[in-house]
């Protein structure tokens, strides 16, 4: 018999590296939305170990680098990284409750140290409207959620970009970004830069969700997939704000409803999910907590519910 999935969700309450205030809520929203209740109906040991503390949101100015917030960001995302590498070291999969995208660095930094560790291979997949590899010096906010796969692949403030104990932490060409519909001009030469894998939304359009899916998922199910941890970058501001109006930076003409469900049960179907961050979920800009409940139906389908009616 297959182990029973055991599974931690960690709550990071902050909004330090986005632009508006309300993501600090979201490990709260999800827990009203149920999340750990229905993880369990899928016969996952799910443990909520609480909320993670750090600093308040000073709500500074950007500084000498083009930073808002920059300490703050480190010290939360150290933690987030200690929180997720020590489940990660019980044998348990993490799920980090965000909080802002900032927080990916500290998350995906710890997986990156223990697939480093444990010999595995590391894959993830970055669900968002946006390609978050921007720069200090050339974003356009000073925003450090929009910066965490630069960090990531070695870019940016030396101090996050060391995290994993390694940098680069992720190669570009490990990091595949779907739903990207807002890139900067400047993060577009990033991207060139780095090697990551796009399949931005003018590809959803022209191919649908299944082919993009199947591409991004290559070589996951199977022999040749075996020693491979993948991880889920799931930032709310994907979905298509008709059905997901609760994060901070909405952009139209995301995946609806069905596309979103299919992506996320073509994730399931590789068997090789490992571990999740759900970042950017803001419910002071919800409507009655429907963002968060959305969310939980489709980590439903991360985790095995499916409406086939066959197979
Ligand atoms: N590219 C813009 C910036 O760097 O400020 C917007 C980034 C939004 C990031 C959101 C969380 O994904
Ligand atoms: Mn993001
Ligand atoms: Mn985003
Ligand atoms: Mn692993």
């Amino acid at each position: 018999m297959e182990a029973k999935k055991a599974v931690t969700l960690i709550g990071v309450p902050t909004d330090v590296g986005a632009g508006r205030l309300g993501a600090a809520m979201g490990p709260d929203a999800l827990r009203v939305a149920q999340l750990g209740r229905a993880l369990g109906r899928f016969g996952v040991d799910v443990q909520d170990i609480g909320n993670l503390a750090g600093p308040p949101n000073p709500r500074g100015p950007r500084d000498a680098q083009g930073l808002r917030n920059y300490a703050e960001c480190l010290a939360w995302n150290q933690a987030a990284h200690d929180a997720v590498y020590a489940q990660l070291q019980a044998g348990r999969m993490p799920i980090m409750l965000g909080g802002d995208h900032t927080l990916a660095t500290g998350s995906i930094s710890a997986v990156a140290r223990h697939c480093r560790a444990t010999g595995q291979r590391l894959r993830v997949l970055w669900l968002d409207a946006h390609a978050d590899c921007n720069l200090p010096e050339i974003s356009p906010t000073g925003n450090l959620h929009g910066m965490p796969v630069a960090s990531l692949c070695g870019q940016g403030p030396e101090p996050l970009a060391a995290l994993s104990g390694a940098i680069p932490a992720v190669q570009g060409p490990q990091i595949c970004q779907i739903g990207l519909r807002s890139v900067d001009a400047v993060e577009k030469r990033i991207i060139q830069r780095l090697g990551l894998e796009v399949f931005d939304m003018r590809a959803i359009d022209e191919q649908g969700m299944r082919a993009v899916m199947q591409q991004a998922l290559a070589g996951l199910d199977g022999p040749d997939g075996e020693g491979v941890h993948l991880h889920l970058s799931f930032d709310v501001d994907f979905l298509d704000p008709e059905i997901a109006p609760g994060t901070g930076t909405t952009v139209r003409g995301g995946p609806n409803y069905r596309e979103a469900q299919l992506c996320m049960e073509m994730i399931a179907d590789s068997g090789r999910l490992a571990s999740l961050d759900i970042v950017e979920l803001n419910p002071a800009l919800d409507i009655r907590n429907q963002t968060a409940e959305l969310v939980v139906d489709l980590v439903e389908s991360l985790f095995g519910k499916s409406t086939l009616v066959r197979g």
